[in-house]
């Protein structure tokens, strides 16, 4: 299933995937990002243009190897992985910060299935990174930075943490450090300044993995902070060397819309930026909304299927859900052709919900679904956490309601009443009203719903920017899906329509 859009343009991996990792095999790119409190995690894409990219799956899909508690907050979970290809297999080392700290996985083939994970209790903090020197020793460096020579098949690290090059001094946030050895030089490569509009990509080089370390006189080498860009808060980055040769970069950066300060509501996005070099340093080309040159002819890319139809295969890959996905809550056997939900607990508002979703992936879109609510009560809904949530609910007795959560608001936004039975929901993005001022927001969530006899009804329009990272903070980003509030909740169809970039 690709996540390309219609058109070639950056992002190239658009909707919550942050702190982007990339390595090649051959002609072949493999790239993961972070997923925090999602189930399962840490989606793998694989390009080969550096421009369509296909999810082959989550490295981790068995219980066994995501351990989120039941009390794991949204944007708790799995931080940002280094994935890497040595001696003939993948690597995978990812910080769990809600269960187990730093871990190991590893895959002959990254579409999986992954190993268990080796857990490294001797790696400290987030974001650590996998290198090897020509006498295959192993070298981890973590934010901070900090580095400790690392044994990455039993976890064990040899002697203690030490630090090495941090960045820009007084910058704030070092961290997604990656080390490379690019001709006679190794490269450490850190974001720093923080995750959001200050964030910048810094570089050091020196002789060996741990340094000495020369800062690049240029640094930082990226950042869009101050400027008026489309294209904001660029950092964490990894890079790549393509078979011809020429040096690229993924990163992370956000989509700001409306007035002031700039609303993101697809999180942290994968971009991608063309590297030369100077001097034997990094120089990063334009991050923005269109592609940058490419020395090759990228592919069609795959048109997205737009319906879901839960037939027997099971879920698609880019379905996530809450820490987990217990099979007697999250059915697609039950009834043939249906995903059914049942409820564990309350609504949307338990950081446990029985919710299964979809990033949104463009900036405006409409999601559609068909739902029986005969033995419970369900709906649709556009979540950005626990505390932060849209959904048009529906009940056995064929009571509609538009409920939205803000913080510590729940607010009953809309309801009336149809008759019982199954019922198409709906929910698109609506442009906020030009001229933009200080005061516009993102979009706005129009919700609604369509009965059997064809009759559809906008029930309520609601404020976009109340689900926005601006507002709700977090490392993540709006995800589209079904939930079940109590019992027992059937959907036939689920239908998202992209209708931009
Ligand atoms: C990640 C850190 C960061 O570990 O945010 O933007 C954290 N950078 O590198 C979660 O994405």
């Amino acid at each position: 299933m690709s996540n390309h859009p219609a058109t070639a343009a950056n992002p190239v991996i658009p909707g919550f995937h942050p702190d982007p990792s990339i390595c090649r095999v051959g002609e072949d790119y493999f790239l993961a990002c972070s997923s925090f409190e999602y189930f399962p995690g840490i989606p793998l894409f694989h390009s080969r243009d550096l421009v369509n990219w296909t999810q082959i799956g989550n490295a981790l899909d068995r219980p066994s190897q995501l351990n989120l508690p039941a009390g794991t907050l949204s944007s708790g979970g799995l931080y940002a992985p280094t994935l890497r290809h040595h001696d003939g297999l993948f690597w995978l080392i990812v910080t769990n910060v809600s269960g187990g700290g730093n871990l190991v996985y590893t895959a002959t083939d990254p579409a999986g299935p992954w190993s268990e994970p080796v857990p490294a209790p001797g790696v400290p903090g987030i974001d650590p990174d996998l290198a090897w020197d020509e006498e295959g020793n192993c070298w981890c460096t973590v934010a901070g930075v900090a580095q400790v020579r690392f044994d990455p098949r039993t976890g064990e690290t040899i002697g203690e943490p030490y630090p090495v090059w941090s960045g820009t001094p007084g910058a704030a946030a070092p961290e997604a450090p990656h080390l490379y050895r690019i001709g006679g030089n190794w490269y450490l490569m850190v974001a720093e300044g923080g995750t959001e509009r200050g964030h910048a990509v810094s570089i050091a080089r020196g002789p060996s993995p741990s340094g000495p370390f020369e800062p690049c006189p240029a640094n930082p080498v990226l950042t869009h902070r101050g400027t008026n860009r489309p294209v904001q808060n660029t950092g964490h980055a990894d890079l790549v060397q393509a078979p011809d040769g020429s040096w690229w970069m993924v990163l992370l950066a956000v989509r700001p819309q409306g007035g002031t300060p700039g609303w993101h509501v697809l999180g942290r996005e994968t971009f991608l930026a063309p590297v030369t070099w100077d001097d034997g340093w990094p120089v990063i080309g334009e991050v923005g909304p269109e592609l940058p040159e490419l020395p090759w002819a990228p592919g069609p890319g795959e048109p997205e299927p737009s319906r879901d139809d839960f037939g027997s295969g099971g879920l698609r890959p880019y379905w996530i859900s809450l820490h987990d996905r217990p099979a007697e809550l999250v059915d697609t056997q039950e009834r043939d052709g249906w995903l059914t939900l049942r409820a564990r607990g309350g609504s949307l508002d338990a950081p446990d919900a029985v919710f299964v979703g979809r990033r949104q992936q463009h900036l405006a879109f409409e999601a559609r679904t068909l739902v029986d609510p005969a033995e419970g009560s369900g709906g649709l809904a556009v979540r950005l956490d626990e505390r932060h949530h849209y959904g048009v609910e529906v009940s056995a007795d064929g009571q509609v309601q538009v409920i939205a959560r803000i913080g510590p608001l729940r607010v009953l936004a809309a309801e009336t009443t149809v008759p019982a039975g199954p019922l198409v929901l709906s929910v698109r993005t609506a442009a906020a009203p030009e001229p933009h001022d200080a005061r516009t927001g993102p979009d706005s969530l129009v919700f609604g719903v369509e009965t059997p006899d064809g009759a559809a009804t906008e029930l309520a329009s609601l404020d976009g920017r109340y689900l926005s990272t601006e507002v709700a903070g977090g490392f993540t980003g709006r995800v589209v899906g079904l939930y079940a509030a109590s019992g027992t909740v059937r959907f036939d169809w689920f239908d998202y329509i992209p209708a931009s970039r």
